[in-house]
Parts: C-alpha cells; sequence; structure tokens
C-alpha cells in the first residue's frame, strides 16, 4: 500500500543517509606553520543528532515519516576526556529554541562521535527557568565532575509586553559516574552571570569560579571582564567578592565582552585558559577565541597574553544561524600534550582543532602583548623586521644560501 511503502522508502533513505554520515573520517588540514590545525568536517552537526530523538518509526503512527521533533544546532560543547573516551556534552538547539544537552563520545576525538542513547537528564528545579546551554565540564580535585552552564529565564522586572528581556545566571550539576547527576543551587551573584566556569582545583581551600559579570542580558557594560570570585560551599555557591582577572580594552578583539571558554589547563609554565572575545562591527557581533596564562601560585594573577586572537571563523565557519561567531567552552589535553580545541561555528555546528600543549605556550609566551595602539603596533613589527634583518632577506629566505647563489 501506498502509505507503507512511502515510509519504507523515506526511512531507509533517512536511516542509510545518516549511516554514512556517521562513519565518514575527519581529516587534518595542512598544520605547517600553524598553531592550531583544524580538521575538514565538522564532528558534530543536527544531521549527527540520532534518529529515534526525531522520528516516530511507527508506520502507523508516522505513515509519511516525518520528522516529529527538528533540531536546529549542535554547537557549544563542554569536553571531558573519561575512561578512555573523548567526550562532548553537546548543546542541541531545537527548532523550538530551546536547548537540552547531549553526550557524545568519540575514540579518537577527531571523528564518529557518537550520542549516548538519551540526552542528560537534568534534574529541574525551577518552573521559571526557560533555557539551558554553554556547560563547561570540571573534574574537580574534590572527586566530583561538575557541570556548570547557562540557566536562563525570562526577567521578572520586565515590562508588560517585553518578551526578550532575560536573567542569566549560573547552574550547576555534578556526578561520580556521568549517569547521575546532583543539581546543586544556582550560584548566586549580585550581577547577571553567563560563561561561568569552575577552576580544577581548591584555592586558598576553596572553590574558585571564573566569572563574567553582566549588567543585563547581553550586554557586560560595567562588567569590566572575566572575574574571579572564591566559594566557601558548593552546595550554597555565593559571590561575596569578584575581582576581574581578565580585562577588556577599548579597540581590541574583546572590547564589547569576554568570557572563560573551558576550564583552564595545568601546565608546567601555569593555567593556560581559551576565552572568547567580542567586538562590534557595522555587520554586528564578531566572536573569536584568544588564550591567556595565569600563575600556578595564583591562577587569578596574569602572566602572559598575546595580542589578538588565536581563532577567528573562517570559510563557511562565517555563517550560520549567528554568522560570524567562533566560541569555544570545550578542550582536552591528551597525554602526549595534544590539545583538541571543540569550537562552534556561527552558533550552528562543531569543529576540532589540534595543536600542543607546548606550540600554545610558546605562541602565548612568545607573542607580543596588545599594544593598545597602532603606534605601538607599529613598533613590533619593526623590532621583529629588524630582528630577522640578521637572518633573512625581505623574501624571507636566508641570507646565506642567497649569498651561495650569488657566488658571494
Ligand atoms: O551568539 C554567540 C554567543 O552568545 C552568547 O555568548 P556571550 O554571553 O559571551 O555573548 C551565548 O549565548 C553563546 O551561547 C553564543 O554562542
Amino acid at each position: 500500500n501506498f502509505m507503507s511503502e512511502s515510509f519504507e522508502r523515506q526511512q531507509a533513505y533517512v536511516v542509510e543517509k545518516q549511516h554514512l554520515l556517521l562513519k565518514e573520517t575527519n581529516v587534518a588540514m595542512s598544520s605547517m606553520g600553524k598553531i592550531v590545525t583544524r580538521y575538514l568536517n565538522p564532528v558534530l552537526t543536527k544531521e549527527h543528532i540520532p534518529l529515534p530523538w526525531r522520528y516516530d518509526f511507527n508506520p502507523l503512527t508516522n505513515p509519511h515519516f516525518l520528522e516529529r521533533i527538528a533540531f536546529n544546532s549542535t554547537m557549544n560543547a563542554g569536553a571531558l576526556y573519561w575512561k578512555g573516551k573523548f567526550l562532548l556534552f553537546v548543546r542541541v538547539e531545537g527548532v523550538d529554541r530551546k536547548s537540552i544537552f547531549a553526550i557524545t563520545e568519540s575514540d579518537n576525538g577527531v571523528d564518529n562521535f557518537r550520542f549516548w542513547v538519551h540526552p542528560l537528564s537534568l534534574p529541574d528545579l525551577d518552573p521559571e527557568e526557560t533555557n539551558v546551554y554553554d556547560l563547561r565540564l570540571t573534574a574537580h580535585e574534590d572527586g566530583w565532575v561538575y557541570g556548570v552552564f547557562c540557566s536562563e529565564k525570562h526577567a521578572p522586572d520586565a515590562a508588560s509586553g517585553d518578551l526578550s528581556s532575560a536573567v542569566a545566571s549560573a547552574g550547576i550539576i555534578r556526578s561520580k559516574d556521568l549517569i547521575q547527576w546532583e543539581r546543586l543551587p544556582n550560584l548566586k551573584a549580585n550581577s547577571q552571570q553567563r560563561n561561568v566556569v569552575l577552576h580544577p582545583e581548591f584555592v586558598q581551600g576553596k572553590y574558585a569560579f571564573y566569572t563574567r559579570p553582566q549588567d543585563d542580558f547581553i550586554l557586560a557594560k560595567s562588567g569590566g571582564g572575566i572575574g574571579w570570585a572564591l566559594v566557601d560551599d558548593i552546595t550554597n555557591a555565593v559571590i561575596r567578592q569578584e575581582k576581574i582577572i581578565n580585562k577588556r580594552f577599548y579597540h581590541t578583539i574583546k572590547e564589547l565582552k569576554n568570557g572563560e571558554g573551558p576550564a583552564p589547563l595545568k601546565t608546567d609554565r601555569g593555567w593556560l585558559h581559551l576565552a572568547h572575545g567580542v567586538r562590534g562591527t557595522a555587520a554586528g557581533l564578531r566572536y573569536v577565541v584568544y588564550i591567556y596564562l595565569t600563575s600556578l601560585t595564583d591562577p587569578s594573577e596574569l602572566i602572559a597574553e598575546p595580542a589578538g586572537y588565536l581563532m577567528a571563523p573562517e570559510r563557511e565557519e562565517r555563517v550560520g544561524d549567528v554568522s560570524n561567531v567562533l566560541f569555544s567552552n570545550g578542550w582536552i589535553m591528551a597525554a602526549d600534550g595534544t590539545v583538541y580545541i571543540y569550537y562552534a561555528s556561527s552558533d550552528t555546528r562543531i569543529h576540532v582543532a589540534v595543536s600542543t600543549v607546548t606550540k600554545l605556550l610558546d605562541y602565548c609566551l612568545n607573542t607580543p602583548e596588545d599594544g593598545l595602539r597602532s603606534a605601538e603596533s607599529l613598533r613590533k613589527v619593526i623590532d621583529l623586521i629588524d630582528h630577522n634583518a640578521h637572518y633573512v632577506n625581505n623574501d624571507g629566505r636566508e641570507r646565506l644560501a642567497i649569498c651561495q647563489t650569488n657566488g658571494g
């Protein structure tokens, strides 16, 4: 009969198409002279979301095999290396604009990410909480794995008819097996908070949070940058004092706002941080990611910060649901020092790029910092040209080699 034939053909097509997608292998692009090496294919898109999450497989109730629950994007994933697997806790956004968290795993960190059967069962504490997103994972020295995410609700003081003013705060969950999650009360703060991240170690015997105070839902305004706060009790986390440890500056990549990415990596030179910076352009906001390093003895003390961005959207990354955005809240440092950076492009799909901790530290410690003025940028370029004049000609070829070719 027509109905079941249609169902069977559609189902076979959709299943086969996803099967082919899921077994695709990824390839690294050229790493020559690069600080980070991108991989060619996104690691997760909405097309990777399991079909049983989307389709009703009963021909009687879905005779045309149509999608019953559709998704808009996979993005902004927290990352964790767990029992030999690379895990991504993905923000999966539905076409209804609400996000949930999906857990996916891969053996090699660059392809074949498979979704766990169910999304993360986030305990529902507050009927006013409308949306949750951008989970940061921290394997804390207290033995728990924490997830800190943005918990958003409609602003209680919004004027009648104002359906877009919102309030952002930090939700906190923890688990020992990544299956059962305990939800703790949201972080209490005097300002709105997004991009909150838990530091992996106790500092002065306390839990330490990277924060991002903001005056309203969108703009940081008087919130001067990435903050730092020590908290006595994680089961009732209250910010009593907050200091800004990574400031925003006029005419930089983070002029408008910035925010901590994933939890920092501990290296022998300091805590290595990945963060995003936002500036305004005539075409809207532009999100890029940058690196900075803080002290091992005091993780709130800035040691080094190269000028500008480490990664900005390129080619097809530039276009998507919210174009010109490159955002990361997940990275993994493997035992051999390889660093896997998971980033979303334009709030639409997730990619991976790799580097090494050695390269990232070299970049961080030896790239000039932002002088905040064109005159300083000019000075840095001239300094480098003068330094190189001892070694190479203007085309970058060695002086010695050229002398030999010229017979002298
Ligand atoms: O749309 C870009 C990003 O905007 C927000 O980040 P921030 O608070 O730093 O501006 C978040 O909603 C993030 O999820 C999103 O990717």
